[in-house]
């Protein structure tokens, strides 16, 4: 998926990331734009307004949660698959997601470390990590039966 080099720039890149502050943001920008997908989270309390999602707690909380969780991927560059197989097998079995929302929620991840880490996320840096959200959402939808 990536050469070694990629690979070593993208975690150099990723160990400057904010993972709390970007996984909040990140969620909340998805339930905001998309906002079909804020049927999953009608338990979260407030979500009547951009305002409201961007400052619920339950989001902030969540989003450093999908974000550590993906963090942990990273380690498994070459292995992605087994690395999220569980989380694979509990999105479908359990939360029922549709795993188009991987592909949006990597997609706003590339958008929101763009704002946040502007010229340092070089084109050639964006375009390696575009591989590795979307190898996460592969991997994620690949246990859906
Ligand atoms: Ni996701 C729970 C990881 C994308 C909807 N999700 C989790 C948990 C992790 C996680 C970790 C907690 C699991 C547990 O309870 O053991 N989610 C990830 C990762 C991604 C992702 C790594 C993508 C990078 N999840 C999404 C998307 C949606 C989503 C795109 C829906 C739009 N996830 C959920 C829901 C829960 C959840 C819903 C349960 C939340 C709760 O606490 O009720």
């Amino acid at each position: 998926m990536l050469t070694a080099e990629e690979k070593a720039a993208v975690i150099a890149f990723w160990g400057k990331v904010n993972v709390a502050e970007i996984g909040a943001e990140a969620l909340g920008r998805l339930l905001v734009v998309y906002p079909w997908t804020q049927r999953f989270f009608e338990h979260f309390g407030d979500l009547s307004s951009a305002d409201a999602i961007m400052h619920n707690d339950k989001v902030i909380a969540h989003g450093k949660r999908v974000l550590d969780a993906f963090s942990d991927g990273l380690k498994h560059l070459d292995d992605l698959k087994s690395a999220f197989a569980k989380l694979s097998e509990l999105h479908c079995d359990k939360l029922h997601v549709d795993p188009e929302n991987f592909r949006l929620l990597g997609n706003v991840l590339v958008v929101v470390l763009a704002r946040h880490h502007g010229g340092e996320f070089t084109p050639v840096l964006q375009a390696d990590f575009q591989k590795v959200v979307t190898g996460v959402a592969n991997a994620l939808a690949h246990r859906y039966h």
